[in-house]
């Protein structure tokens, strides 16, 4: 069959990278290793329309993915399709996950995947084509989408991890399916569908952008902890690794085969096991593997991050790695259950300098039932750890996820706009008791001022050759973080224009 992936257009409102769907790349292998012809198409970096695209292609099934942001976009992608062909138009994803009827009831989509998505998706596909197969008055030219979705036709009854739309309009959740057992048994990601020449490098802001070939690999799937702000708490709890053989093979293709010059880990929590990654480090020594730089581009647990381990990791190529911090305030840092303490956050940024290994913190602004001095807390923690890049944002609810639950109850939302689901906008996103729009928004602002306009970062930033290569871009990144905005609280002025509060 002719499979058609689209990843929908989608920028964030700051220049960050471009990068190969993942997501896509996997369900591109699985349906390749099927038999299936595929053609990713990632509307950030194509040329033609999606309208245009399927006009030409004619695929027999359309997936799009979405996440939260992303996901009116994806919705306006399936109807550009549907206007052109009526092909079943399928969406996957993590907003999808969470809210599958939303999409559902759209008329233009026919199925939603929910959760992890290879074994889905060859599930739906199998279903169509036998389905096309028994049914040849439907077939290439005349496809019939109401037909393969009618009740008496009964194909998708028994499809696991579906929500799914029949011709008479009623929508079916089906039971989860468990996600992907034996990593390992999955093909690698299918970056030959992808223009991988249009992509950015894995950190832009930071490294020379122009001509690096990027890769990002996945040794892991999910994460025990369940942190109350993290979407990752909607997909399944068990930590899923893969065995550092079957690593190391395909960190050699992406070196060897594909001319990776950087690769990027995008594991959600790569450290759970110590064991397993000391392993992976001391193959890719022994393999000579070790000259091309990498990153922890999510960040690694800090309190599985001995300086025996970062030890390893430097020697095998890690140039830099992210900690989730969050906060610097030891009652929220409680408060969002990130079952970690300032202490070992500390030793973690000390041991990780010492062994050479380049640091970002990732820091939140604006977590429920912060303060001035909260939010002031974890800007001097911030600024005492001393992370090579600390990452602010501001703190945006998820649906799906604790911290949107307790903001539904106790706060007030200022977006109701999926589109305004980002966070590296200027502006809050929600205010509870005290904590008002303004305050975060200062509080933001201030957090940049202050981490980065003392002499040790500026000095940083001068010495670093990427900085000057990345002048234009860097400039434009200041310009927006540092010079405030007239308009200081305009999510909320607009939803109280639109009498949503
Ligand atoms: C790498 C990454 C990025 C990268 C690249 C994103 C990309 N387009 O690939 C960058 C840094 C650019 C990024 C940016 C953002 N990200 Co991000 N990102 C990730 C991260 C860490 C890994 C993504 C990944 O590759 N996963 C592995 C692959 C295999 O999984 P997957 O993509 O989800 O796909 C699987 C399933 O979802 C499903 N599936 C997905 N699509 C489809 C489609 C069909 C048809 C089917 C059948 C199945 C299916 O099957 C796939 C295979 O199992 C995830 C966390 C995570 N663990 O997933 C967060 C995550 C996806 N990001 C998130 C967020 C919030 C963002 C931002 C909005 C943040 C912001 N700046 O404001 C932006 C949005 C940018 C954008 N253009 O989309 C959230 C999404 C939450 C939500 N409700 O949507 C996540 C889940 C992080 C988290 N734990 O909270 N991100
Ligand atoms: S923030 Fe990190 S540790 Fe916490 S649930 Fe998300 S992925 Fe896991």
């Amino acid at each position: 069959m002719r499979i058609a992936l689209i990843n929908p257009k989608f920028r964030l409102p700051i220049d960050t990278r471009t990068t190969a769907h993942l997501g896509l790349a996997y369900l591109g292998a699985v349906s390749e290793r099927r038999g299936d012809e595929v053609v990713v198409f990632d509307a950030d970096v194509e040329k033609e329309s999606v309208a245009e695209f399927i006009q030409r292609y004619r695929p027999h099934i359309v997936g799009i993915t979405a996440n939260t942001p992303q996901v009116k976009q994806a919705w306006r992608t399936a109807k550009s399709v549907k206007e052109v062909l009526d092909v079943p138009v399928v969406i996957g994803g993590p907003h999808v996950s969470v809210l599958p009827e939303e999409s559902c009831e759209k008329p233009y989509v026919d199925i939603v995947a929910r959760g992890e998505g290879e074994d889905t998706w060859i599930d739906i596909c199998v279903r169509l084509e036998n389905f096309l197969k028994e049914h040849p008055e439907y077939s290439e030219d005349n496809f019939r989408t109401d037909a393969l979705m009618a009740v008496e036709n009964d194909v998708f009854t028994d499809c696991d991890g579906i929500t799914y739309k029949t011709s008479d309009g009623q929508i079916h959740n089906n039971v989860d399916r468990p996600p992907v057992a034996d990593l390992d048994s999955l093909p690698w990601p299918a970056y030959h569908l992808f223009k991988m020449d249009r992509y950015t490098n894995l950190q832009p802001a930071t490294d020379h952008v122009d001509g690096a070939k990027s890769f990002s690999i996945l040794t892991s799937r999910g994460c025990p902890y369940r942190c109350t702000f993290c979407s990752q708490s909607i997909m399944p709890i068990k930590w899923r690794s893969r065995g550092p053989e079957s690593v190391l093979a395909e960190w050699r293709h992406l070196v060897e085969d594909l001319g990776a010059q950087e690769i990027g880990v995008l594991d959600d929590s790569a450290n759970i096991r110590m064991k397993r990654l000391e392993e992976i480090a001391t193959l890719l020594i022994e393999n000579n593997l070790n000259h091309v730089p990498w990153i922890f581009v999510n960040g690694i647990r800090a309190n599985l991050a001995t300086k025996e381990l970062l030890t390893l990791l430097k020697r095998a190529g890690l140039k830099r790695t992210a900690f989730g911090v969050e906060t610097g305030d030891p009652e929220i840092l409680k408060s969002i259950d990130k079952k970690i303490d300032l202490d070992t956050i500390r030793a973690a940024f000390k041991n990780a300098k010492e062994v050479g290994i380049e640091t970002i913190a990732f820091m939140i602004i604006g977590l429920p039932g912060e303060t001035r001095q909260t939010m002031q807390n974890s800007i001097d923690f911030a600024i005492e750890i001393d992370p090579m890049i600390a990452n602010f944002s501001m703190m945006t609810p998820y649906p799906g996820t604790k911290v949107y639950e307790i903001v539904k109850r106790q706060g007030r939302m200022l977006i109701n706009d999926w589109d305004d689901y980002v966070f590296f906008e200027q502006q809050a996103r929600y205010e509870m008791g005290d904590m008002t729009a303004e305050l975060v928004e200062e509080m933001y602002r201030k957090a940049y001022r202050q981490f980065y306009l003392r002499p040790k970062p500026i000095m940083r930033r001068l010495q670093n050759k990427d900085f000057w290569f990345n002048l234009p871009r860097n400039a434009r990144i200041a310009l927006r973080t540092f010079v405030p905005k007239k308009e200081k609280t305009g999510l909320r002025k607009s939803v109280e224009a639109e009498g949503a509060l």
